[in-house]
């Protein structure tokens, strides 16, 4: 760690502020250029603390970064790992209010749910699938808190790995039956299919990217418990939304799930 305590805790409450009032901020690694990756993550644990402490519930966990197009958008390389709270949950069909956010982007992801504890290390996809009670159709609606999208990885963990919003919904399917590496998404805006993909643009296999968050938990000290939801990470390039899109993922032999910005 090279950041101490009061430094930890007065750039949560910034990013929290920032998020919670709905405006941008540079990013912070330009202030703290020397922050580690230990540093970026206590002041995302200071920032779930933070919410937790007022009473909202830890709705969900999320790997992001995971697909090459992600990592080409956003000019980076190595997955994400954050967490999702109660309020970020719209019901599927539901209302997004834009009003609440910065500048919000829509991605495509597939969504599972665990049965058993995942621990790491040596977390793998069989591990996983093994674990799994059900996958479902999501859609993250992400809105880093940093200037025009722009950060680099430090930045982007501390910020929450930009979570803002999520729905999932459709029919769950147990992972027994699927094939994830050619299971088929599309992605469409106000009617129009406007983004495709398959499973396996997530790490080659979407389970993967949950071994990778259990690894990254084991490492830590911690586990992916019974019971969590957890997002695998944007299949496609996230895309840009405004009031009044309507957004709905389509994913082959999961149904869908949608929302409306207003
Ligand atoms: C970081 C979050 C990326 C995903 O699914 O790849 C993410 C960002 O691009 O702002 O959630
Ligand atoms: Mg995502």
């Amino acid at each position: 760690m090279k950041l101490d305590a009061a430094t930890i805790a007065g750039l949560a409450a910034h990013l929290e502020t920032c998020q919670l009032e709905a405006r941008d901020t540079p990013k912070i690694t330009d202030e703290h250029p020397h922050m580690d990756w230990e540093d970026a993550y206590a002041i995302q644990d200071e920032i779930l603390r933070r919410k937790l402490s007022r009473g909202l519930r830890l709705a969900g966990l999320k790997a992001g970064l995971t697909s090459f197009a992600k990592m080409k958008q956003m000019g980076v390389d190595v997955p994400v790992f954050g967490f999702m709270t109660g309020d970020y949950a719209v019901p599927d069909g539901g209302e997004c209010k834009v009003s609440e956010l910065i500048h919000p982007k829509v991605e495509p992801e597939i969504a599972f749910v665990t049965k058993t504890a995942l621990r790491g290390p040596g977390c793998h996809i069989a591990a996983v699938l093994a674990a799994t009670d059900f996958v479902l159709p999501g859609i993250e609606v992400i809105d880093s808190r940093y200037r025009d999208f722009k950060f680099d990885l430090k930045s982007v963990i501390a910020d929450n790995t930009s979570a803002a919003r999520f729905v999932v919904g459709g029919q769950p399917q147990p992972v027994s039956a699927l094939d994830l590496r050619t299971t088929g998404i599309v992605l469409e805006k106000n009617g129009e299919a406007i983004a495709f993909g398959a499973g396996a643009a997530v790490l080659g296999h979407p389970a993967a990217a949950i071994a990778a968050l259990a690894n990254h938990l084991g490492a830590r000290g911690q586990e992916i418990p019974a019971g969590t939801l957890i997002l695998s990470g944007g299949i496609t390039e996230a895309v840009a939304v405004k009031a009044g899109d309507q957004v709905t993922l389509r994913v082959q032999g999961m149904g869908s799930t949608s929302l409306r910005f207003v």
